[in-house]
């Protein structure tokens, strides 16, 4: 891919958080880095070993081949490669491909001057899956508690743990994860059409500006939440309902054993009632 001509000011040298200037250059388009090499090693690594745990399978078939984590019976240890010990290693090569990618973000970011906030945001995603595969299976005392890598076998996953609490839609914090994520569906639709309609107009007319985006909206719904406001609230509900998702899986199980319906309870038994 051939380099923009003013894409050369950008190429500039420091702000690496390891390596110093070992690493400390391009291939290509891409920023290598020491974390770039950790990312490929453990994402190639991790998908080498999920095609070996696939061969192992009974199915070529790409909707159920499954890679399961241990019985439950192995607790928190280590487990044989064909018992489980694929799950773990994968799982280990995954997580050290996401934390190596938010840290690679960080250091391209301090390059170009520019805040954490990109590699800060990825951060929740990277919590949310680090809250199923660990976090939560450390509280409850084995890495069986993990959901299996496989398309069809994650889907049953999180069917089965979810009717294992009843009705997994009145746990609260599911509710609010849920809310953001449609928020984050809204306020991304506006601000896309919005820029469309103003980027993209009918044939013959000029490309219209930010006044006309504010107009819009003040014309339409009585306020407009700006250029910069659009973006953080963007940021803020997209962080929110990563946050909320690695809540409501964390607290079912290690903070509340019993069917969610039965959470609201608390309403019915307050002292105000007596
Ligand atoms: C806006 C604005 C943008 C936008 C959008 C709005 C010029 C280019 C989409 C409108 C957004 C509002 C009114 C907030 C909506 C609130 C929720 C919770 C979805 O005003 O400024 O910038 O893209």
């Amino acid at each position: 891919m051939s380099m923009m001509s003013f894409e050369k000011k950008y190429r500039v040298r420091g702000g690496t958080l390891l390596g110093g200037d070992l690493f400390d250059f391009w291939m290509g388009p891409f920023y290598v880095g020491f974390f770039g090499i950790t990312t490929l090693f453990f994402a190639v690594t991790g998908t080498a070993l999920i095609f070996y745990g696939a061969a192992l399978g009974d199915t070529w078939n790409i909707w159920r081949i499954n890679i399961a984590p241990p019985d439950l019976s192995y607790g928190l240890g280590l487990a044989p490669l064909k018992e489980g010990g694929l799950w773990q290693i994968i799982t280990i090569c995954a997580t050290g491909a996401f934390v190596s990618w938010i840290l690679r973000q960080v250091e391209i970011s301090r390059k170009l001057g520019m805040g954490l906030h990109v590699p800060f945001a990825f951060s929740f995603a990277v919590l949310a899956y680090v809250t199923l595969v660990i976090i939560r299976p450390v509280l409850l005392g084995a890495w069986g508690h993990g959901f299996p890598y496989g398309i069809m076998s994650h889907l049953d996953w999180v069917s089965n743990v979810g009717y294992q609490f009843l009705h997994f839609h009145y746990n609260p914090a599911h509710m609010l994860a849920v809310t953001f994520f449609f928020t984050t569906a809204l306020a991304l639709s506006m601000h896309g059409s919005l820029i469309l309609m103003a980027t993209n107009p009918r044939a013959g007319e000029t490309v219209k500006t930010g006044e006309h985006e504010n107009t819009y909206f003040r014309d339409d719904i009585g306020y407009s939440i700006g250029a910069l406001g659009i973006h953080r609230l963007g940021t803020f509900v997209a962080i929110s309902a990563a946050f909320w998702s690695a809540v409501c899986i964390v607290i079912s199980g290690p903070f509340w054993t019993k069917g969610w319906p039965e959470w609201w309870n608390w309403w019915l038994t307050l002292p105000i009632w007596y």
